[in-house]
């Protein structure tokens, strides 16, 4: 029979139906009330509706809100591991077969250490996933950031410039923004870091400063924001930067977004020629597997992740250990979430 419990917090309200119903309780509905006096409590502000497990099999639910619970419930919790983390997965955009692979052995797993797991998570996004260093091996290198605008590309620059040149790399640093506003972040940077910097307006001045770079290991190119809907703009950038050899196009892309809109986008971009991805704002999701997606999507050698915007430190190669680690974190937190009855979870 359903059964009502009210308390302060949501907690306390299921800790009092799993009390009397016992530790299986169905949660089926959660809600705040509100006092009968403003300012007062009314046997606390939240109320539940729970079942017990047995009562759950045998038909209670026949309850209309229940009923309508049952509909809108996540039902992941009640799939096996593996079936909930390729769902979880390939929500996240990741395709059925190495969603498949990775939930299997996740499933497998789970009572191995977390470093084992993630190494074995490791070998098989390394089947699946293409990796790129950055800078390449060959010198100069001449690499320019490229994508929708506030995605990271100046702050991403900053870092991989002071990274490298703290590794021996004599760098330089090239905007392609006239606008002396927005181009002034780089500038900044540059004066911060001590690092040689200059500002191209058009192809001309950009083809001198490329040919100057021969000075330098690695000239970083920070481009404007693009608005990959605008095909005239995409076409004004693809002119300018010429997108060949020498340049090395890096598209850049913030995993803050719906996946598949970050696709679209991503392929918007494809006509600039990019031959490798950089992912930044890794610490503003808490779907970050789906950095697989994208690599997988796109189909570009995955090169670096960005996981704040502390310049140099957050920044990391990509590598298949770091995309484990975003798919085990990404499960643990988000298969814990569907399991959990109700009530919000932190963190
Ligand atoms: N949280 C977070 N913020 C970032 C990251 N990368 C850049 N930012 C911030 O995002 C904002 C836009 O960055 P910016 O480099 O100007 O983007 P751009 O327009 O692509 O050049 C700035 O406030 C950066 O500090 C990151 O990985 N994580
Ligand atoms: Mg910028």
């Amino acid at each position: 029979m359903l059964q009502t419990y009210r308390a302060a917090t949501v907690q306390d309200a299921i800790r009092l139906a799993k009390a009397e119903l016992g530790p299986d309780a169905l949660i089926l509905e959660v809600r705040r009330i509100s006092p009968l006096v403003p300012g007062q409590s009314r046997e606390g502000a939240v109320e539940i509706r729970a079942v017990a497990a047995h009562q759950e099999q045998s038909g209670a639910r026949s309850d209309t809100a229940a009923a309508r619970l049952r509909a809108s419930e996540p039902t992941v919790r009640h799939l096996p591991l593996s079936a909930a983390a390729d769902r979880k997965l390939q929500s996240l955009g990741i395709g059925p077969a190495l969603a498949q692979r990775l939930a299997r052995t996740y499933d497998e797993t789970q009572s191995h250490p977390a470093k084992e797991r993630r190494a074995a998570l490791a070998t098989i996004i390394a089947r699946h996933i293409a990796f790129c260093e950055l800078p390449p091996g060959r010198r100069p290198a001449i690499i320019a950031l490229i994508g929708p605008s506030g995605v990271g590309k100046t702050t991403t620059i900053a870092k991989l410039a002071s990274q490298l040149r703290s590794r021996g790399a004599r760098v330089a640093m090239l905007g392609l923004d006239p606008n002396p506003v927005t181009s002034s972040l780089l500038t900044a940077w540059a004066a911060h870091l001590r690092i040689p910097s200059a500002v191209a307006g058009d192809r001309a001045e950009l083809t001198q400063a490329v040919a100057a770079a021969g000075r330098a290991d690695l000239l970083l190119i920070d481009t404007p924001g693009c608005n990959p809907y605008d095909q005239a703009q995409v076409k004004r950038l693809r002119d300018t930067l010429g997108c060949r050899d020498p340049i090395v196009c890096c598209l850049t892309l913030a995993v803050t977004g719906d996946t598949s809109e970050l696709v679209d986008i991503g392929r918007r971009f494809l006509r600039l020629n990019p031959t490798a991805l950089l992912l930044t704002k890794l610490d503003e999701t808490r779907r970050a597997a789906s950095s697989l997606a994208l690599a997988e999507q796109l189909r570009l050698p995955l090169a670096g992740l960005a996981t704040g915007p502390q310049v140099p430190d957050d920044l990391v190669p990509a590598s298949p250990v770091a995309l484990a680690e975003l798919v085990a974190w990404t499960l643990e937190r988000e298969l814990r979430l569907a399991a959990a009855p109700v009530g919000p979870v932190a963190s």
